[in-house]
């Protein structure tokens, strides 16, 4: 054999060798179907997929051992202690899911705002929009560079996975994000954010419509990292009407939920109108998957409601966060509840129906787990 044989014997033989390999990690992909996303698409699971709005946080004593050391935002900021606070909650129960630890605050932060936690009260947002002199001097990042710190956790949590745990990265809502960047914090009565509205439509939408290019940014950079689902928090968006939503945030949700989609098809995502069951003929534009039901609406009466308004998503809720403090037999008959009412739905994805509160007890949550198991 001459030297230019053996070289093209060695060729085939790497190129079969590579054939090979990308032949069983296609086949392994396709074998790997993570509950969560399957739920999502309205498929069969392999089992109840289950998660928790902020399983990452203060009920957790490990969560607060390292919060001692490190103050909020930077805990976002540092990718290293961010994954293992993300994957804390993961340790303890056997959930289907890890959402990234950041905050929905967090964008703004690369936008031209300061983000502070005083202590006693919420987040606060220095500069807070009032006209559009304040809108004009928004930046809007790029944000692999300015929020790649977000995507570097993503991708460190991602190695501690499970082969079918999902990864869900997040951001908040344009609506939800503009409460807080336009009245500088949290707030009961919304006054700053309605005058805008009210008085200066024109740079409300425009606020909105930045924070949907930014948004949509920032949800490709944490797919690329390593996303799996994503999701999307409207928290606040039951304190306008249904008639605002439609002039104001329907057609800017529309539009972002269809460019994510359009780029990525194959990620579902998840929309939480927060109190919003009154939205639900107004959200009949969007195209997420799943419409996550806050815990205030009956999860049967949410599906029919869905179904009504010819919304074809699976469903993710809803237990009352509070239900953690019954009695165990109580607890159980209302996860029950919510797994039947679940079952009409096309998917559904058990969780709560609001974050996971400070004061619960792990236990309680470790115990909702297993009475999903035990049912299967
Ligand atoms: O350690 C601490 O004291 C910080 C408390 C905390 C935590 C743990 C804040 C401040 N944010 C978070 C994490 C967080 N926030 C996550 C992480 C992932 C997980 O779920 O485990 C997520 C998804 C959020 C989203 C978020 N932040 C929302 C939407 C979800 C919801 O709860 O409805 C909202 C409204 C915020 C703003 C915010 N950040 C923090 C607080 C206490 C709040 C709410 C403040 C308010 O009531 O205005």
């Amino acid at each position: 054999m001459g030297y230019s044989e053996i070289l093209l014997f060695i060729l085939a033989l790497c190129l079969c060798g590579f054939g090979l390999l990308l032949a069983g990690r296609i086949c392994m992909l396709d074998t790997i179907r993570k509950p969560l996303v399957e739920a999502a698409f309205g498929r069969k699971p392999s089992r109840q997929p289950v998660w928790f709005l902020r399983q990452a946080g203060r009920y957790l004593p490990e969560y607060r051992e390292i919060r001692k050391g490190i103050e909020f935002v930077d805990l976002c900021k540092n990718p290293k202690l961010a994954a293992e606070v993300t994957i804390q909650p993961l340790r303890r129960f056997d959930l289907d899911a890890a959402i990234i630890f950041s905050d929905i605050l967090i964008p703004p932060t690369a936008m031209g705002q300061t983000l502070t936690f005083g202590k006693g009260h919420g987040p606060m947002l220095s500069n807070p929009i009032r006209d559009s002199k304040d809108l004009k001097k928004l930046e809007v990042p790029d944000c692999g560079r300015a929020l790649g710190y977000v995507g570097d956790a993503i991708q460190e949590t991602k190695r501690q996975l499970g082969p079918e745990q999902a990864m869900i990265g997040f951001a908040g809502a344009p609506f939800t994000v503009s409460s807080y960047m336009i009245e500088g914090h949290g707030t009961k009565t919304y006054t700053e954010l309605k005058r805008l509205m009210y008085r200066q439509p024109e740079t409300f939408k425009g606020l909105l419509e930045i924070l949907a290019e930014v948004t949509v940014n920032y949800l490709a950079m944490q797919v690329q990292a390593g996303a799996e689902v994503l999701m999307l928090f409207d928290t606040w968006v039951g304190n306008i009407a249904p008639s605002q939503y439609r002039s104001f945030v329907a057609p800017v949700m529309e539009l972002m939920i269809k460019q994510v989609k359009r780029d990525h098809p194959d990620v579902p995502i998840i929309y939480y109108p927060g109190q919003g069951s009154e939205m639900y003929p107004e959200i009949r534009s969007l195209s997420m998957d799943v419409v996550a039901v806050d815990w205030r609406v009956d999860l049967g009466l949410a599906v029919d409601k869905l179904k009504a308004n010819n919304l074809d998503v699976s469903v993710q809720g809803n237990l009352d966060p509070q239900l953690f403090e019954a009695p165990l037999s109580y607890l159980q008959e209302a996860v029950w509840d919510i797994l039947a009412k679940g079952k009409t739905a096309r998917g559904h994805i058990f969780n709560v129906g609001h974050g996971l509160l400070p004061h619960l007890d792990p236990e309680a949550i470790g115990a909702v787990v297993k009475t999903i198991r035990d049912q299967e």
